[in-house]
C-alpha cells in the first residue's frame, strides 16, 4: 500500500540539517512519513497451544509457590512475536494493546492482595474451588465464568478446593505501559475481608435485564461474576435466527448499570460457531485475543490457516482479515475472546470492512505450524 512521501530530494545539505536537527532534540516533519495509508500492525497473527502453555505453567507449578514470602501470582503470559523488541520491560502483549495470560492456582494457595491501574478480566478455563475477592466481594470461580476487577480495585484469589484452578487473565498492560501511566500497590494483608454477602452482584444480577433500582446510579462494575450458565443461555435464545455471517451467534459482557462493556477498557465476548459453520471473512481496526473454550475449528488470518481446538488461544492484530470455521460434525464451537474496542471506539478509531473477493472467503495460502517444539518438559 502506497504511502504518503514528500517529493523533494534529499541533498547531503538537507540531510546534515536532519542530523543537525536531531542533535537538537528537534525532527524534521518533511522527511517523515506523515502517515501510512492505512494501520500496519506490528503484531502478527499467531496461536498458542494449550499444551504450550500447561507445559510452561507446571514447570513454573514444580519451581514457585504462590503466596507472601514468595510469589504473587503463576501467570505465563502469551507474547506475539511482533511484540518480542518490547520486551522485558516494554510489555509486548498478545496484541498492542492486551495482554493474555493463563494462571495457575493450586489447592491451599493465596494469591494476595494487589490493586492496580491497569483494568483485569479473568476466565475461567478449568477447575473448581477457586475464587477471587474484588473489592470485599468473593466470587466464586467456576469454569465459563467471566469475572472484572476494574481499575484500582483491591483482589486477591483463594483456592480452597483440591485441584488446581486454571484462568485466562487479560488486561491492558501494554495500553497502560505506553502511557507510562501506571500506579501499583499491595494491600496490607495477604487477603483483603469479604464485607459482602458471597457473590454480591451476581445473586443482585439474578434475573438478567432488570437491575436493582439503585443502580439506575451508574457504577464501575456492578456484577462482578458472569456466570456460565446465563451466557450460555442468550447464545442458546439466538439459536433460531440466522447467525451473524461473520461471528456465528455472539454476545457481549456488559455493564448492567451503563450498557456499555463490563471492563471499561478491555471489551470481552462470547461466541458460539453451530456445527457446520463457514464464517465469511472481515476486518477490523480492533485486535483481538481469542481463546478457544471449547470445540475444534480453524481461524484464517491473512490467508494462513490456524487450527485450533479447546484450550489454545490465537491473536488477531489490527485490520487483519479473518474468518472462522468449526469443523466438528458433532459439537458446537465456543470461542471466549477480548478486544481493544473500548479505548479504540471513544476515539473514533474503529473501522470494519467486509471481504468481498471469492464469494467472501479468503484464499488458503499456508497452514500455521505450532512451534510444538517450545512445549516446556519438567527436567
Ligand atoms: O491476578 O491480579 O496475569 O495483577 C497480571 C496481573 C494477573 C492478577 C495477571 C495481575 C494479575
Amino acid at each position: 500500500m502506497s504511502e504518503h512521501k514528500s517529493k523533494q530530494q534529499w541533498t547531503p545539505e538537507l540531510l546534515d540539517f536532519h542530523q543537525e536537527l536531531k542533535d537538537k532534540n528537534m525532527g524534521p516533519l518533511w522527511a517523515s512519513v506523515f502517515s501510512s495509508s492505512q494501520p500496519k500492525p506490528r503484531a502478527v497473527p499467531y496461536l498458542w497451544k494449550k499444551g504450550q502453555i500447561l507445559g510452561a505453567l507446571d514447570k513454573a507449578k514444580a519451581l514457585l509457590e504462590v503466596g507472601t514470602g514468595s510469589i504473587d501470582r503463576r501467570a505465563v503470559y502469551l507474547i506475539n512475536p511482533g511484540m518480542k523488541h518490547l520486551e522485558p520491560h516494554g510489555w509486548g502483549g498478545a496484541t498492542q494493546t492486551l495482554y493474555a495470560a493463563v494462571q495457575a492456582l493450586n489447592p491451599g494457595e493465596i494469591a494476595p492482595s494487589h490493586r492496580h491501574m491497569t483494568s483485569a478480566l479473568r476466565f475461567i478455563m478449568e477447575g473448581h474451588g477457586a475464587s477471587g475477592i474484588v473489592n470485599g466481594v468473593k466470587y466464586p470461580f467456576e469454569p465459563g465464568d467471566y469475572v472484572i476487577t476494574p481499575e484500582w480495585c483491591w483482589h486477591d484469589h483463594v483456592n480452597e478446593g483440591n485441584e488446581t484452578v486454571l484462568w485466562m487473565d487479560c488486561l491492558d498492560i501494554p495500553f497502560t505501559s505506553a502511557l507510562t501511566s501506571s500506579f501499583f500497590e499491595l494491600y496490607p494483608q495477604e487477603q483483603q475481608p469479604v464485607e459482602f454477602p458471597v457473590d454480591y452482584g451476581t445473586k443482585r444480577y439474578a434475573g438478567g435485564m432488570v437491575r436493582p433500582i439503585s443502580d439506575r446510579k451508574p457504577s464501575p462494575a456492578p456484577l462482578g461474576r458472569y456466570t456460565w450458565d446465563l451466557t450460555k443461555q442468550a447464545l442458546d435464545g439466538q439459536s433460531e435466527f440466522a447467525p451473524d455471517p461473520f461471528d456465528g451467534f455472539a454476545v457481549e459482557y456488559i455493564n448492567p448499570s451503563t450498557g456499555k462493556d463490563a471492563n471499561g477498557r478491555v471489551g470481552a465476548r462470547m461466541q458460539r460457531l453451530p456445527i457446520h459453520y463457514k464464517g465469511k471473512a472481515h476486518r477490523h481496526v480492533h485486535s483481538t485475543v481469542y481463546h478457544v473454550y471449547k470445540g475444534s475449528g480453524y481461524t484464517v488470518m491473512n490467508g494462513v490457516r490456524f487450527d485450533w481446538e479447546e484450550g489454545d488461544f490465537f491473536a488477531l492484530p489490527v485490520w487483519t482479515w479473518h474468518e472462522h470455521v468449526n469443523t466438528s460434525a458433532t459439537e458446537e464451537a465456543f470461542l471466549f475472546s477480548t478486544n481493544d474496542l473500548p479505548i479504540l471506539e471513544p476515539f473514533g478509531f474503529e473501522r470494519e470492512e467486509a471481504y468481498t473477493e471469492n464469494d467472501g472467503y479468503q484464499e488458503i495460502q499456508s497452514v500455521f505450524e505450532p512451534e510444538l517444539s517450545d512445549v516446556i518438559a519438567i527436567d
